[in-house]
């Protein structure tokens, strides 16, 4: 019996990433259940409700379909995206009742959303989680999407987050967060990213994170590849030009001279992130095909969005249909992170397309368990060659069996390193639902000590404007500066905690729970060593130092 998910998305990020989401699970769901029933895999991220009454009841599993509800609240503290998602395709979707907007937004300042927002909106939060609550027989889990560099999702994201953790303890939080890219226009991003991590290290049980700058190379990547299909298909298509291209400007012509696999080259004028977001969207490949409008007309994140939604959509998708090995969000927790604090895992994904309809991406099933763990397959840009891992899940979806799954695992664990004691930390999921028009696809989550990449160039361009006090004089108009280096703090720690790990394949001591209070992995360096330890200091090399 699937327990029930709680999905809170907050911000423009948030809700445009749930959008995406829900769009697709109620496309996948509908292709592959043809009865008009309430099921019980439906029931984990649905309601099923009676519009006749204006308090909405809730129909038990196994009745018809009459309404759809999504187990999810919209949060965010300008208007503009959640009216959108309110009136669009999906409207009908949501309950307006369980929205919270404010109208002037938190002005990229994560200080605003977290100590503005956050107390003023707590009580109306709580409020409606705890009547989503009762809406589920068990609720297993909340679900938070957010980005980390703007405002609202950072800070009344992490604020929620904190107070989910006091509400509701027991409920497992699992976070999927977005991080700015280098050349991300919100010049206080840092601030934010860094000020939001320490509540996500804190309070979250489990944290997915993606990167614009990954999803971008990765929509870029797909863009060279369809781009030659296109124009090897392009006398195939025939449908009238504007209807074609969805009455937008044409596509640019294809690069028949780069290869299907080469990433497309960065033009001066063009960051990466703006190349993706700004290309066209791919032609539907065949006569009859149109592009899916569903969920509106295609707007700028629209395709890294996508990716995302394909991310939560392959998590959850051993929830949603039957499988022989089930893993649902609780387990992957359970089983992957070993240490509270050290719960940043990395995704990668294969096949990699956009939209609902996947091409027809020809990976062989062995192919996609190499691809996974391949940089060009990661939703963030981290090296994990070489670092050690804590653990390892494959989520397989389509009929393979657990010997095909093994055979894989058995090759790819030569490869890796893994803690000593800790080496069957292998774990699987078998659904045996494909997605869409995919014979296969497999979604990997590690948890490896390379996650401190994840963080490390956010801690430099952090120091970079703090140790000019830019822009502080905005945070501290809702905070004490002191947050500052509170936030920096436990970012380094943990930073130093993944570095420790992977050299002495110890367990840093701020991982047991009577340290983990007294913070005291920060005294297993001396602080100036911090710049060794993340490989930047002049030697190069982590040497651990104890204080005493
Ligand atoms: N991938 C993705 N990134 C987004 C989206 N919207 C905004 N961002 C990024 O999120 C950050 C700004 O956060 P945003 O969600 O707009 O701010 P908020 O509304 O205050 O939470 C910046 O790094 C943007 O590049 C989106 O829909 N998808
Ligand atoms: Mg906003």
């Amino acid at each position: 019996m699937p327990r029930e998910v709680l999905t809170i998305q907050v911000g423009q990020c948030g809700n445009q990433i749930g959008c995406r989401f829900w769009d697709l699970v109620l496309r996948e769901h509908a292709f592959v259940s043809k009865t008009a029933v309430y099921d019980a895999a439906l029931s984990s991220f649905f309601r099923n409700v009676d519009t006749r009454h204006a308090n909405l009841p809730s129909l038990p599993v196994g009745d018809q379909i009459r309404t759809l509800k999504a187990r999810c609240l919209l949060v965010d503290m300008e208007e503009g995206v959640v009216n959108s998602l309110l009136t669009g395709p999906l409207a009908e979707l949501f309950d307006a009742r369980q929205r919270i907007t404010d109208v002037s937004g938190a002005g990229n300042n994560w200080a605003h959303g977290y100590h503005v927002y956050g107390p003023t909106y707590r009580e109306s939060i709580e409020e409606k989680v705890r009547k989503a609550a009762e809406q589920c027989d068990s609720l297993q889990c909340f679900l938070l999407l957010h980005s980390l560099g703007g405002g609202t999702g950072s800070g009344l994201g992490t604020y929620i987050l904190e107070a989910l953790e006091d509400y509701m303890p027991e409920v497992f939080r699992f976070v999927s967060c977005v991080c700015p890219s280098r050349d991300d226009d919100v010049v206080t991003s840092p601030y934010n990213t860094i000020l939001a991590m320490r509540p996500l290290i804190e309070a979250a049980h489990c944290v997915l994170p993606t990167s614009n700058d990954a999803l971008a190379g990765i929509c870029n990547q797909i863009s060279a590849r369809d781009a030659g299909e296109d124009a090897a298909q392009a006398t195939l298509i025939d449908l009238p030009q504007d209807e074609r291209q969805g009455g937008r400007r044409p596509p640019r012509p294809a690069r028949t001279s780069r290869t299907a696999s080469a990433p497309p080259r960065k033009r001066d004028t063009e960051s990466v992130v703006e190349a993706a977001m700004l290309r066209e969207a791919p032609v539907p490949r065949s006569a009859g095909e149109r592009r899916p409008r569903s969920a509106g007309a295609e707007r700028p994140f629209d395709r890294m969005n996508s990716l995302v939604a394909h991310l939560l959509n392959n998590l959850t998708s051993s929830m949603r249909f039957e499988g022989s090995l089930n893993l649902d969000l609780n387990e992957i927790t359970m089983n992957l992170v070993p240490f509270p604090r050290m719960h940043f895992l990395l995704a990668s994904m294969s096949p990699l397309y956009f939209g609902k309809d996947p091409r027809l991406v020809s990976r062989g099933f062995h192919q996609m368990f190499s691809d996974v763990v391949t940089q060009g397959h990661q939703l963030m840009n981290v090296d994990p060659r070489g670092s050690t891992y804590m653990a390892l899940a494959f989520l397989v979806r389509g009929s393979a069996s657990i010997a095909d799954v093994n055979r894989n695992i058995g090759q790819l664990r030569k490869k890796l390193k893994l803690l000593p004691f800790n080496e069957d930390a292998f774990k699987i999921g078998l659904c045996k639902v494909a997605p869409r028009g995919l014979p296969y696809s497999v979604l990997h989550l590690g948890n490896t000590c390379a996650a401190h990449q994840m963080f490390s160039h956010t801690v430099k361009d952090f120091s970079r404007l703090y140790s000019r006090k830019a822009h502080v004089h905005h945070y501290t108009n809702f905070m004490e500066r002191e947050e500052f280096d509170q936030a920096f703090e436990t970012v380094n720690s943990l930073i130093k905690d993944y570095i420790h790990l992977d050299m002495l394949h110890e367990t840093p001591t701020s991982c047991y729970p009577e340290a983990a209070a007294h913070n005291s992995a920060s005294m297993l360096l001396a602080p100036s060593s911090f710049a060794s330890a993340t490989g930047q200091g002049p030697a190069g090399r982590f040497v651990p130092r104890p204080l005493i």
